[in-house]
């Protein structure tokens, strides 16, 4: 750093083109738009997730830039929309000096069905089977996805599913899926239904675990019923690493698992989840394996990031 400038401060736009064209709640993207933000040489990322976060990238960079003039002046920055304070808080954190090593990601299957089970047989899993996926349901016909997990069930029979509805499903609908599956073969269900009533409605009749995603990001009220496994944490929906150190609080008190996970971040966001999710849930494989369907990076081998690929919209040093 020259000694000249004590404080640097900047706010970049990127974005990386999609392997191919992915679908967030009915929104076709190609690429994955989001912002980095620098405070003195330590990164953050602010990607509002289409579908999924309330605040647009327009309004997520209007707030980063307000907060960034704030510093400027000397001033403390309290963002309000979650991505922004998620992309503040790492770019402000103590990162603790020693961390273990980041678990590998869980793998993640998408796409239909049919398409699916027709890669199963190409897959390279039946060597080296994962001991965990995750498979997005109630997006296809039930019987469609329901012979996927039975036929997942005979090729992996050592591997657990992780299945989300992301609550597509009312209580009806997801409790004949649930009389459809084998127990043993599932992980848990992340949200089955929109509301907590109905998922857990559903997991006493069926006897399914549970796990909360949507609810949390929502700020819903929630309770450790028996049928809740584990606490799926997306810090870029939930925003404060305060609020997210604190379901980690309430699940370690619930004896609840922590699975720390994306929001389609770019390699960097993904990189800072990992350490995340080392230091929150070091047992636990992270819900990170999005970053299968970026097609470029923002960091460099050497860790650095690649400014030239960004587009820079605020720079400041004093
Ligand atoms: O439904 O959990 C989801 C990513 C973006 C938005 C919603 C979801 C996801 C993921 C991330 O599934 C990966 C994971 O949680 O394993
Ligand atoms: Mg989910």
């Amino acid at each position: 750093m020259p000694p000249a400038f004590r404080h640097r401060l900047a706010l970049y736009r990127y974005s990386v083109p999609f392997r191919q064209p992915l679908t967030f709640k009915g929104k076709q993207l190609t690429n994955r738009e989001g912002l980095l933000v620098a405070i003195n040489g330590q990164w953050g990322e602010i990607a509002p997730l289409p579908g999924f976060s309330t605040e647009t990238l327009e309004e997520a960079e209007a707030q980063s830039l307000a907060c960034l003039a704030a510093l400027r002046r000397g001033e403390q920055a309290f963002p309000a929309l979650a991505s922004v304070q998620f992309g503040f808080g790492c770019a402000q954190r103590q990162w603790p000096s020693k961390l273990s090593a980041a678990l590998p990601p869980y793998p993640l299957l998408q796409g239909s069905p049919a398409v699916l089970i027709q890669s199963l047989s190409a897959a390279h899993w039946q060597a080296s089977p994962p001991a965990r996926l995750k498979l997005k349901v109630a997006r296809y016909a039930m019987e469609e996805e329901l012979a996927l997990i039975k036929q997942l069930g005979e090729r992996l029979p050592t591997t657990k599913l992780i299945l989300d509805a992301n609550g597509g499903w009312t209580r009806e609908q997801a409790q004949r899926f649930c009389a459809g599956l084998t127990l043993e073969q599932i992980d848990y269900l992340e949200e089955p239904c929109a509301g907590f009533a109905d998922s857990f409605a559903v997991a006493e009749a069926s006897g399914v675990a549970i796990a909360l995603d949507e609810t949390l990001s929502r700020r819903d009220a929630w309770y450790c019923h028996p049928q809740l496994k584990a606490l799926v944490i997306k810090p870029t929906l939930i925003g404060s690493l305060s609020a997210c150190e604190a379901l980690v609080q309430r699940a370690r008190a619930g004896n609840l698992r922590v699975v720390v996970s994306s929001s389609f971040e770019s390699d960097l966001g993904l990189g800072l989840l990992a350490r995340l999710a080392s230091e929150w849930a070091p047992n636990e494989p992270p819900g990170l394996a999005t970053g299968q369907w970026l097609a470029g990076r923002l960091v460099n081998v050497a860790g650095d990031v690649i400014t030239d690929s960004l587009h820079c919209l605020y720079q400041a040093a004093y």
